[in-house]
């Protein structure tokens, strides 16, 4: 695998950081506009919304959920937040036929035969009442409905008490039907699964999409576990190649396709592995390292990926030197609200001023750009190969397992590989990132690639073992996370 740093001219060549082609232009079709739509309420002040209105419907995951609610309501979006005429608006939306719908309903005033219910009274009764005084019923709306003929036709109801989309919860076996998912031993060390129905519950039953842009050797976006989470622009592309400037970034080295595994491989699909970020989440993929796994485009991919509304780049790259053009394209990324997520080297060196990586020795100075090393998944200390130093590695996560040749993920032609490299452990985080951005962005706070990075080192465990290695011991713990980012939005006035 390689190991050589090599300095190409005036041009800096950066290799891919697994243990282990020429200049494109950069795509400038943009992606369509986003439609915004405000929630019906403003949940984080308002414990029961209930008290408030009978009728309450999260419009906004509607919106990024149901395709049909979006074609039906299509004369009423709004391409910002309509806070100020929300109330006008809010009642002339149509919730469609076949949205799944709760309604709270008290079972003892059901029972007295006090109920009217409606045009929903069937289906209700259908439902055995359960030994609860006020239970949940979930059915699908059977017909199209203003949200005002809804709120009209149940408010002399004295037996319902409120209605709202469905939610779905998911459990300890979020991940079951992923076959291989307990070959990911990496997954527990990061306490993965323990955090997802924090997350879940921060995001308000939310799925905002988040981007991750995957700079590195392409993506095989063909892959049975990949191609559902690919990013594609309005020409249906995945992403642009900078190698052979053209615009299919198809991974020829293995590396990317790993790497783009690691952070979002298709989530309890039944199929292969499950990935760190489970649902959410983009890939979109910048291939600007050739099949021998180096090239001279990474600060153009950085910026292919701002520009086409990434909002995380992972780079499982480096080369042993300052570059001023990746510096200034690490400035532009986070100056431009993205979160950029490195890998900090494989040669078991101090990083320091003069033994200098780029890109992993600029996140000591950027806050939003995140170093990272790697550790291993089952003893939890630092990998042997990894970089380290308590002031420029931020954080450590697993990019090793002990008695295996790596860690799990995806690679061309539907198969699946161990790598093990920073490479790993960098797209772990990245996918930490993605999950709270995505709850960040469900929850309308505006925020800066700064506290995506404070959010994710703050919720890091501080272990002792890795005190001399990275920043205050800091490895990576996904449940951490979660309770810092709720602490978070909790905290934050901001308002919707
Ligand atoms: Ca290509
Ligand atoms: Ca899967
Ligand atoms: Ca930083």
């Amino acid at each position: 695998m390689p190991k050589l740093f090599t300095v190409l001219m005036a041009t800096i060549s950066f290799i891919l950081m697994a243990c282990g082609s020429n200049k494109g232009q950069v795509d400038q079709s943009s992606t369509p506009a986003k439609v915004v739509y405000t929630q019906a309420i403003d949940r984080s002040i308002n414990l029961n919304p209930f008290q408030e209105q009978k009728v309450v419907f999260n419009i906004y995951s509607l919106a990024n959920s149901d395709q049909n609610f979006n074609e039906l309501n299509d004369s009423i979006r709004v391409e910002s937040d309509f806070l100020a005429s929300i109330n006008n608006t809010v009642s002339d939306i149509i919730i469609p036929m076949g949205t799944d719908i709760s309604i709270l309903i008290d079972n003892p005033c059901v029972l007295e035969g006090s109920s009217k219910i409606s045009a929903l009274r069937l289906e209700v009764q259908d439902q055995l009442p359960l030994p609860i005084k006020k239970q949940i019923y979930n059915l699908q709306l059977k017909s199209d409905r203003h949200l005002s003929q809804l709120e009209e036709e149940l408010e002399d109801d004295k037996c319902v008490i409120g209605v709202s989309e469905s939610q779905t919860y998911h459990k300890q076996d979020f991940y079951m039907d992923d076959p291989r998912r307990s070959e990911q031993a990496y997954l527990d060390l990061i306490k993965a699964e323990e955090s997802y129905a924090l997350f879940d519950s921060l995001s308000l039953g939310n799925t905002e999409d988040v981007v991750v842009a995957v700079v590195d050797t392409g993506v095989d976006y063909n892959h049975e576990d990949l191609k559902n989470v690919m990013w594609s622009n309005a020409d249906g592309k995945h992403g642009f190649d900078f190698v052979n400037n053209d615009d299919e970034p198809m991974d020829d080295n293995d590396h990317g396709s790993h790497v783009a595994g690691l952070i979002a491989a298709d989530t309890n699909n039944g199929i292969g592995i499950a990935g760190t970020a489970g649902k959410n989440v983009k890939i979109m993929a910048v291939k600007v390292l050739s099949a021998s796994g180096s090239g001279s485009d990474a600060a153009n991919g950085v910026r292919y990926a701002v520009e086409n509304g990434a909002d995380i780049i992972n780079m499982s790259l480096g080369s042993a030197r300052e570059n001023a053009q990746m510096a200034a394209a690490l400035r532009e990324a986070v100056a431009a609200g993205v979160t950029v997520v490195v890998a900090a080297g494989n040669d078991n060196k101090l990083i320091t001023p003069t033994d200098f990586y780029s890109p992993a020795g600029y996140g000591k100075d950027i806050e939003g750009v995140i170093t990272v090393g790697s550790v291993d998944a089952l003893s939890g200390s630092k990998s042997s190969f990894s970089n380290y130093s308590t002031t420029y590695v931020e954080i450590g996560a697993p990019g090793s397992r002990q008695g295996t040749s790596g860690v799990l993920s995806t690679i061309p032609d539907n198969r699946y590989a161990r790598f093990q490299g920073t490479s790993m452990a960098s797209p772990v985080t990245a996918g930490a990132v993605a999950l709270v951005v995505s709850s960040l962005k469900s929850n309308k706070i505006s925020y800066d690639p700064a506290l995506t990075e404070s959010i994710i080192v703050e919720g890091a465990d501080k272990r002792s073992e890795l005190e001399s290695r990275f920043v205050d011991g800091r490895r990576l713990n996904l449940l951490g996370t979660a309770r810092v980012l709720e602490h978070v939005i909790i905290n934050f006035d901001g308002g919707f």
